[in-house]
């Protein structure tokens, strides 16, 4: 009998257990799965929680956080935008203009590319964006309306990790943005300046009230949220340090990755130059049309400025441009006539994704001379 009883508690200790047992199981599936689904983002939210405490500028809450240093010589931001914006109407209150360093920025981020990615996370993660990826601060009112514009053709890998990068930095830098994607129809040379230029239009013709331009490879990401995307009183080159050139500027005059111009800026160097076709090049002959309309290109600071860059080989169709050498020796002389002003192209198709406008554009093929060379 004793031994029943016996036998009876041990069979009911033993099924509390398992039932523990079980319960623990799944109070840690659900913390892993939420966890894994936050992953990167864990820290940032951990840190946003202690910069929205702390003063914006204040490293104190981040040990191993940079001090933010804006270098003084032309890199003020432009004067806020005096224009009323429609999200106006959403509080009683008038809105203030959004605070020059925002608040909510966290600083250095942890940036990979193992994990893998998909559309529909980077949506998921992304629901206050509007069609089109077009994103407006509903707490402030943003300074400036930035239009980013990425040359693109065949990456769409790397899209996704920008997407799920950038969308939430320039919602915390509170930026009101629209992103576009310019995609180069066929399978002709590449020519990444030339897309860029149709961007410009192309943006304008969607909303012409973008007043900064902010032009980047699809496979860059800022590693630090405080590379405010925004246009500057000089042109802006962001990318000062990046991984692949052991986080140092390659050289003085290096204008290549993620760089901003406002309207002005942009048109007062006539654009960007249309017969860079292939590899390289363009971006010296842009430095060099800042410098000979005497702008003077302004950056962060090197510890700001840092990004990385998804590893990839060299695209097909995209081979070094031999001409490159001889035409940057000759901005001077070309750019009056090459640029925004003698631009030429079809658009094939404009998309409106849930994230980014695709434009798909014909920009046509090098002179044969150059398709020999
Ligand atoms: C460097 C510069 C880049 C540009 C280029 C020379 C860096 C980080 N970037 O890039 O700004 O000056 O040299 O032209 O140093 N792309 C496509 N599909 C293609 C080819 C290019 O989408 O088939 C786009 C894409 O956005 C890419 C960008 O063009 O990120 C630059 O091309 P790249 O990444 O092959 O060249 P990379 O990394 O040497
Ligand atoms: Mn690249």
């Amino acid at each position: 009998m004793t031994r029943l009883l016996l036998g009876v508690t041990l069979e009911r200790i033993c099924k509390a257990v398992l039932l523990l047992c079980l319960l623990h199981f799944v109070i840690i599936m659900i913390l892993y799965f939420d966890v894994y689904a936050q992953h990167l983002d864990f820290f940032s939210r951990f840190n946003a929680r202690n910069a929205s405490r702390a003063h914006p500028f204040s490293n104190s809450s981040r040990p191993n956080s940079t001090a933010p240093s804006y270098g003084p010589a032309g890199a003020e931001p432009l004067s806020p935008s005096t224009k009323p914006s429609s999200n106006q109407s959403v509080t009683e209150k008038p809105l203030q203009p959004c605070q020059e360093m925002p608040p909510g920025l966290v600083g250095r981020l942890l940036i990979e590319f193992s994990s893998p990615m998909t559309m529909e996370r980077v949506q998921r993660e992304n629901p206050d964006v509007r069609q089109g990826g077009k994103y407006t601060p509903q707490d402030c009112l943003p300074r400036q309306k930035v239009a980013i514009l990425i040359p693109f053709r065949h990456r769409e890998h790397h899209l996704k990790y920008w997407l799920h990068y950038l969308h939430p930095i320039l919602r915390r830098q509170k930026v009101a943005y629209g992103i576009y994607i310019i995609n180069q129809y066929g399978e002709d040379t590449f020519n990444r300046a030339k897309l860029l230029n149709v961007g410009f239009l192309e943006a304008l013709k969607d909303d012409e009230e973008y007043d900064c331009f902010i032009f980047s490879d699809v496979d860059l990401i800022p590693m630090d949220d405080r590379n405010l995307y925004r246009c500057y009183e000089q042109p802006r080159h962001f990318a000062v340090g990046m991984d692949k050139f052991g986080f140092r500027l390659p050289y003085a005059g290096y204008f290549g990755g993620v760089s901003g111009l406002s309207k002005s800026q942009f048109l007062k160097i006539n654009g960007f130059p249309n017969e860079y076709w292939g590899w390289g090049g363009e971006d010296d002959d842009i430095f060099n049309r800042i410098s000979l309309n005497g702008m003077k290109v302004s950056r962060p600071d090197i510890r700001i400025g840092r990004y990385r860059m998804i590893k990839h080989e060299r695209d097909k169709h995209n081979e070094p441009n031999p001409q490159r050498f001889t035409k940057i020796q000759n901005t001077k002389m070309t750019m009056k006539r090459d640029g925004i002003s003698s631009l030429q192209y079809r658009v094939v198709e404009v998309l409106r994704q849930p994230l980014y406008t695709n434009i798909t554009v014909e920009i046509g093929k090098p002179p044969p001379r150059l398709a020999r060379g």
